[in-house]
C-alpha cells in the first residue's frame, strides 16, 4: 500500500531534483521561483467533478478524471507558492509585472512541466498510470463571450481547471479576484494529475466555494485596469486585455498577478480556520 505520506515525500524529493526552478533573472541574478508544493487529494468519484460540468461553474467541455484516465482513482492537486523574491518583486511596480513574476510565469510553468512529467515517469516505473491533463494534448480552453449590461466578458469553458480541481482537493477556496486561496495564499500556481492508485481524500475545510476571502476589496485596488470590483466580481476580458498588453511590452513573457500580492491572501489564507486558530 502506498500511502499518501509516501507519495507526497517522493514528490518533495522530485520537485527538490528537477532542474529549472533556480533561474537567472538578468539584472537580479539567481532566483528561486517557487517554495516547496502544498498537495490534497479527492476521489474521481468525488461528485464536484460532475458539478464542474455545469454551464455557470465550468461547462460541457470539461472533462472527469475517468475521461482523462478511465483507470483513475485519486486525483492529486498541488500548489507551488512564489519565493518571497518573486512576490516582493511584483509589489514595486503598480503596472506592470516585474522580471521576477515573467519570469516565474514563463519558465515557472516550464519547470512545473518538468516536475509533473518526472512524477509521472516515477509513477510509470511503480506500475502505476497517470495522465496530467495540463500535459495532455486533449487540453483546450473553450472562450464563451458574455455580456452583463454593458460589461463584456468571457467565460472560460476548459477541459480542466487547475483551481476547480485544488478546490476538490481541499486545497482552498475562490476569491474575489477569482484567484483560489490556500492556506499558502493565492500568489503561485497549479498544477494536478490524476492517478490509478487510491489515496485517502484530504477533508476540505469549507463548504462555500469563497469562505478564505475575507472581501477586504485590496484585490481589486491593485488591479491596474480596475477588472475587480466588490458590486460586479471580476471581469475576464479587462483582465486579459491587460495581459496581452504586457505581452506585446514583455513578448515572449507575460503576466500580471497585482490582484495577488500585497494583498492579505498573498501567502495565508485570511479566513481560515486554521489561519484563525494560529
Ligand atoms: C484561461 C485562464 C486565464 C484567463 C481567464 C481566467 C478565468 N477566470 O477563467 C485570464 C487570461 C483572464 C487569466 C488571468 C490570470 N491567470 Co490564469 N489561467 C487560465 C487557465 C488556463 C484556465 C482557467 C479556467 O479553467 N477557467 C475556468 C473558469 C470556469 O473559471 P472561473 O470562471 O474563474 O470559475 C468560476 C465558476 O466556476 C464559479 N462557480 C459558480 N458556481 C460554482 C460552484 C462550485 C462548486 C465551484 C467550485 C465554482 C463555481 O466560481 C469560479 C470563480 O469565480 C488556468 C490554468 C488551468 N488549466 O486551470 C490559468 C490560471 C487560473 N491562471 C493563473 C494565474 C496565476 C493568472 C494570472 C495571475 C496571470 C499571471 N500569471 O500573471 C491572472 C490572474 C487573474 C485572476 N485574478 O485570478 C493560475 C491561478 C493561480 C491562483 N492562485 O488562482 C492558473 C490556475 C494557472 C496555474 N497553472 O496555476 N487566466
Ligand atoms: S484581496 Fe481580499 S477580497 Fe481580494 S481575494 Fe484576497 S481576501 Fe478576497
Ligand atoms: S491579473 Fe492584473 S489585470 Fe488581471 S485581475 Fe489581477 S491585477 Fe487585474
Amino acid at each position: 500500500m502506498y500511502s499518501n505520506a509516501e507519495f507526497i515525500n517522493d514528490c518533495l524529493e522530485l520537485f527538490r531534483q528537477t532542474k529549472g526552478n533556480i533561474v537567472d533573472v538578468p539584472g537580479t541574478g539567481e532566483t528561486v521561483l517557487f517554495e516547496e508544493p502544498v498537495f490534497g487529494f479527492a476521489s474521481p468519484d468525488d461528485e464536484l467533478f460532475e458539478t464542474f460540468r455545469r454551464k455557470e461553474v465550468i461547462g460541457a467541455n470539461y472533462l472527469g478524471p475517468y475521461e482523462w484516465l478511465p483507470e483513475a482513482k485519486s486525483v492529486m492537486s498541488m500548489f507551488l507558492p512564489f519565493s518571497e523574491a518573486v512576490r516582493k518583486s511584483n509589489k514595486t511596480n503598480r503596472t506592470d509585472p516585474s522580471k521576477e513574476w515573467l519570469y516565474a510565469r514563463i519558465e515557472g510553468q516550464e519547470f512545473i512541466g518538468k516536475y509533473m512529467a518526472a512524477i509521472k515517469q516515477f509513477l510509470a516505473d511503480k506500475g502505476i498510470k497517470a495522465c496530467v491533463p495540463a500535459l495532455d494534448e486533449r487540453f483546450e480552453v473553450k472562450i464563451e463571450m458574455t455580456a452583463k449590461g454593458l460589461r463584456p466578458d468571457f467565460h472560460a469553458d476548459s477541459r480542466w481547471s487547475e483551481r476547480h480541481a485544488a478546490y476538490a482537493c481541499g486545497l482552498g477556496t475562490f476569491g474575489l479576484s477569482r484567484g483560489l486561496i490556500t492556506e499558502k495564499g493565492m500568489a503561485g500556481r497549479f498544477a494536478s494529475i490524476i492517478v490509478s492508485a487510491e489515496f485517502e481524500p484530504t477533508i476540505r475545510k469549507y463548504t462555500g466555494i469563497d469562505d478564505y476571502c475575507i472581501k477586504c476589496g485590496v484585490c481589486a485596488k491593485n488591479c491596474p485596469v480596475k477588472a475587480i470590483s466588490l458590486k460586479h466580481g471580476k471581469n475576464n476580458l479587462k483582465c486579459h486585455m491587460h495581459v496581452q498588453t504586457m505581452k506585446k511590452k514583455y513578448s515572449p513573457r507575460y503576466g500580471c498577478g497585482k490582484c495577488q500580492v500585497g494583498v492579505p491572501c498573498e501567502f495565508r489564507a485570511p479566513a481560515s480556520k486554521s489561519a484563525q486558530n494560529s
